[in-house]
């Protein structure tokens, strides 16, 4: 018996004294879905520079090859998300896209729409003063509409870059008037079945006002509109000492918890390895997705079961598939943890008004050793035990340094 075994062996036994259903939390944990981002892949970096990794992703098509890599190593990756225009694949041909990515064993996810790279955009894209540059916008997440449906993606993710630098700049009103309008006339246009997710962020690139800067304004815009738009989290989007699981609960309440960038961060968005600075906080959040999810009330535990769980992040000096590989590793500890936690226990402790009590529970889960259960569920999968070992021995980062050659190509944040 090899010593995962034995592990396995000894926490399923305890696990089960404790009244857990092992079966039903590895076949959950089976179906677990992390989206990784085809632009992490690339060489991007911060705006004050870019160090190229050898054998970065330099096409699209190395980028689906890197993302299938992630879900070859892990089996919980089986989706890219593509940024547009970055990810325009080399000839155009999205059909194209799709066929390879599913000859990868990956399939296209989220459509991420590009309104603030442009020299136009430089007062904002919708809510810019100027109609024609808010068309210009408009008719680029049209055609990303267009695109999902060529790729088969039921997401169009969106954040808008668009703010004041300035007091006196432009009027604030008009300028979430403007948002609103123009987001209904995307919302028209999405594709039957799709959703369209709504990303906020508190700050940066403008600094004296950010049009969709908290999750309350993504949240009424996306109640104005309707069922198919939702709100997404960026993990990095907020105010240090946020309590994003709080911001989470209330989304899952309400129906509107659509989708999450997950990354990490110690002083504003710096788009760290998710888990690598709080994995607690990233426990926390899984835990109240769980706690929805096994309420059974509406609409908080269809809404938990749909969300789309998405990284974004850019590698700058730690590698590129590894730390990808890294960071879906981390989401699975936390949710395999999350789905330990003792409900009937803790709603106990909570009514009874056990403070200390609650507290200790979810702490104490939240410290268990899951390693081995992973373990296990990775060979019941196929997959690696050591997904982060097997990679490195696989040889792909050595082939994929002698392949690819780097050039400045504009995509990403190159
Ligand atoms: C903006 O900071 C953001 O989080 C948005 O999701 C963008 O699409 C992504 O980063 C890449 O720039
Ligand atoms: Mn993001």
């Amino acid at each position: 018996m090899s010593s995962h075994t034995k592990s396995y062996q000894f926490l399923s036994e305890n696990l089960v004294k404790q009244g857990f259903d092992l079966q039903k939390v590895k076949a959950v944990l089976k179906t677990q879905a992390i989206e990784t981002p085809s632009w992490a892949f690339a060489n991007s970096g911060t705006r004050f520079g870019t160090f190229p990794w050898p054998g970065a992703a330099v096409t699209t098509r190395h980028k689906l090859d890197d993302a299938a890599m992630v879900h070859k190593m892990t089996g919980i990756a089986p989706s890219v998300a593509v940024h547009i225009p970055w990810d325009v694949p080399e000839d155009g041909d999205y059909n194209g896209m799709r066929q390879y990515a599913g000859s990868q064993g990956i399939r296209i996810g989220a459509v991420n729409s590009n309104v603030f790279q442009d020299y136009g955009y430089k007062l904002g894209s919708i809510a810019h003063p100027d109609a024609k540059v808010q068309k210009k916008a408009v008719d680029h997440m049209l055609e990303c509409c267009e695109i999902m449906t060529k790729v088969n993606s039921t997401i169009l993710s969106l954040w808008f870059a668009d703010g004041t630098n300035y007091a006196g700049q432009d009027n604030l009103r008009t300028r979430k008037q403007r948002i609103e309008l123009n987001l209904q006339e995307v919302y028209k246009h999405l594709p039957k079945g799709s959703r369209a997710l709504i990303e906020y962020k508190f700050f940066e690139p403008a600094f004296y006002s950010t049009d969709i800067p908290d999750w309350g304004t993504a949240y009424m815009l996306a109640k104005k509109l309707g069922d198919q738009a939702q709100v997404l989290i960026d993990l990095g989007h907020h105010p240090l000492g946020t309590n994003i699981e709080q911001i989470v609960a209330f989304l899952l309440d309400e129906g509107k918890m659509g989708g999450f960038h997950f990354n990490d961060h110690r002083y504003a968005d710096d788009d760290l390895m998710v888990g690598s600075v709080n994995p607690f906080g990233l426990f926390l959040i899984y835990d109240a997705i769980v706690s929805a999810q096994q309420s059974g009330e509406h609409p908080a535990s269809e809404t938990a079961n749909n969300i789309a769980y998405m990284i974004d992040q850019s590698h700058n000096i730690e590698g590129k598939v590894g730390p990808m590989i890294h960071s879906v590793l981390n989401c699975q500890e936390a949710f395999a943890k999350a789905l330990l936690v003792p409900r009937d226990k803790l709603h106990d402790a909570q009514m009874a008004g056990d403070v200390l009590g609650a507290h200790r529970i979810l702490v104490n889960a939240s410290k268990r050793d899951v390693e081995p259960l992973l373990a296990q569920v990775r060979e019941e999968m196929g997959v690696p035990l050591d997904p982060i070992a097997a990679y490195f021995q696989s040889g792909y980062e050595e082939k994929v340094s002698k392949e690819r050659v780097y050039k400045k190509s504009g995509s990403g944040y190159q």
